[in-house]
């Protein structure tokens, strides 16, 4: 198990002023910041991003809601961080996440929940890679 992942806090949650609230929850969870930036990704960069959801009914919205501002990318310490991650943020859809997860908490619908967490060591790997080495090239 590697003990990084990687993170977005999303356009809505940074335009209501969530951040900190955010990244505070992160910190109390036990995970270290080692690398954030503040990053408003073009619509291309987007659709780079979530290649793999091309082919679902959502994709063209997801590119347009994720590139409607700026959003805050960030790669996250822990043990076993992938999973533990996804724990503290709680289920895609906001009305299926547990209480005192980031996205029962922040969430505004399915689409717009406030963070991302990578789901696996690899994808993790992929994203912090595309986001913190190829993003100006993208
Ligand atoms: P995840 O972010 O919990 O891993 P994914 O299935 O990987 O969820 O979907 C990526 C992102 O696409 C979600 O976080 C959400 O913003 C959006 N999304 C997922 N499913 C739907 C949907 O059914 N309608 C609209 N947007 C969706
Ligand atoms: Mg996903």
């Amino acid at each position: 198990m590697s003990n990084t992942t990687f993170t977005m806090i999303k356009p809505d949650a940074f335009a209501d002023g969530h951040t900190g609230k955010i990244l505070d929850m992160i910190l109390s969870a036990g995970f270290s910041i080692k690398a954030m930036k503040t990053v408003h990704l073009t619509q291309g960069q987007a659709g780079a991003f979530y290649a793999v959801h091309r082919e679902r009914p959502f994709y063209a919205d997801l590119c347009r809601y994720m590139s409607s501002g700026p959003i805050v990318a960030a790669v996250l310490e822990k043990e076993h961080a992938v999973t533990a991650f996804r724990e503290l943020i709680g289920a895609t859809n906001p009305a299926q996440a547990a209480e005192g997860t980031i996205r029962k908490r922040f969430a505004k619908s399915i689409e717009a929940n406030a963070v991302h967490g990578s789901d696996s060591d690899e994808n993790a790997q992929l994203e912090t890679t595309f986001f913190f080495c190829q993003l100006e090239r993208v």
